[in-house]
């Protein structure tokens, strides 16, 4: 997989018009989205030094140990080129108030939904936003180098989104994207460390959600992490992350979701819908979300909508069976 050198030229030659680059992610970013980021903005401050690279956006807790956001004022955005990783839909931009006429570029692996940027570089076979940002340094040509540090982000983001690539978005290309980054002195020791560090409270946490699990026919399993539980254990929305794919290791489990109690609103859940098979990102698109085939989120409102999308995952699974059986 190559990205289209047009595509690379253009985004080099708009780098090279500003003299003040703003990067942008979604909120509540994950390593793909912060080690995309500070990748880029390590390249950029790498490639063209007289540029001022600033990353914006709000750090959640247990996140902070892959590196630092900085302090971006609002005149700052006067003349500056801005880039936004990681999402297709722009209300999803932490910060986007500020955008206000800027020239914008936008770098992305998610299904599109809709266009906002100048210059839009996406990408639905790459695993990562991450994975997408190495094509374009291995297809520059020598225009763009890469330094370990950068390249150490960048593996950050490709181990984060591809659950260390045990997800089916695994490629050979992404493959490929680590063996550039690890020829470029990418310190995937540490990453891989960190990103298997639970505190006791994560750990026993585990035990926990295990016991939320609850099977549904034609392979679907959900899970229930209400806000009260997660307080009572000491656990924030991003330390659950560690119990997503717990689900998805039963045999008989084909698609799953994790309702997660959304803070402070008595029964509203952001839903995390994961898939070993059936394309689930039709029903996240039926409950306010979006994403990948094998992985999307979404927005649930109360316990009907909740029980909806779990009967709608029971049939998207039933169609999947019938014609694996043909
Ligand atoms: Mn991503």
């Amino acid at each position: 997989m190559t990205v289209k050198q047009s595509l690379i030229e253009k985004f080099i030659s708009l780098v090279d018009q500003y003299d003040r680059i703003i990067i942008h992610r979604h909120i509540n970013p994950d390593p793909d989205a912060i080690g995309s980021q500070l990748g880029l903005k390590a390249i950029i401050e790498n490639n063209f030094p007289d540029k001022t690279v600033l990353t914006a956006g709000k750090l959640g807790k247990g996140i902070e140990w892959l590196g630092r956001m900085d302090t971006v004022e609002r005149r700052d955005y006067e003349d500056a080129l801005v880039i936004v990783l990681d999402t297709p839909i722009f209300e999803r931009i932490d910060g986007n108030d500020r955008i206000q006429n800027n020239a914008l570029i936008k770098i992305d692996h998610h299904l599109v939904v809709e266009h906002f940027a100048d210059l839009e570089i996406v990408e639905i076979a790459s695993s990562s936003t991450a994975e997408l940002i190495t094509k374009m340094v291995i297809n520059s040509q020598g225009q763009l180098i890469l330094s370990p540090q950068a390249a150490t982000y960048l593996y950050a983001g490709i181990v984060g989104d591809t659950g260390r690539f045990l997800h089916s978005n695994t490629s050979q290309a992404t493959f490929e994207a680590v063996a550039y980054l690890m020829s470029h002195q990418a310190d995937n020791t540490q990453i891989n460390r960190k990103m298997n560090e639970l505190s006791l409270n994560e750990l026993k946490f585990q035990s926990f959600a295990i016991d939320q699990i609850e099977l549904f026919e034609n392979g679907v399993a959900a899970m229930t992490l209400k806000q009260v539980d997660l307080i009572q254990r000491g656990i924030t929305v991003d330390g659950t992350n560690a119990v997503t794919n717990l689900p998805g290791r039963l045999k008989e489990v084909l698609t799953w979701v994790i309702f997660i109690e959304k803070e402070d609103s008595h029964g509203e859940y952001r839903a995390r819908i994961r898939s070993k098979g059936p394309n689930i990102h039709q029903v996240a698109i039926q409950f306010n979300g979006g994403g990948h085939e094998m992985a999307s989120g979404a927005n649930i409102y109360d316990d009907e909508e909740k029980k909806d999308l779990v009967d709608q995952m029971i049939k998207v699974n039933a169609q999947f069976l019938k014609d694996q059986s043909k």
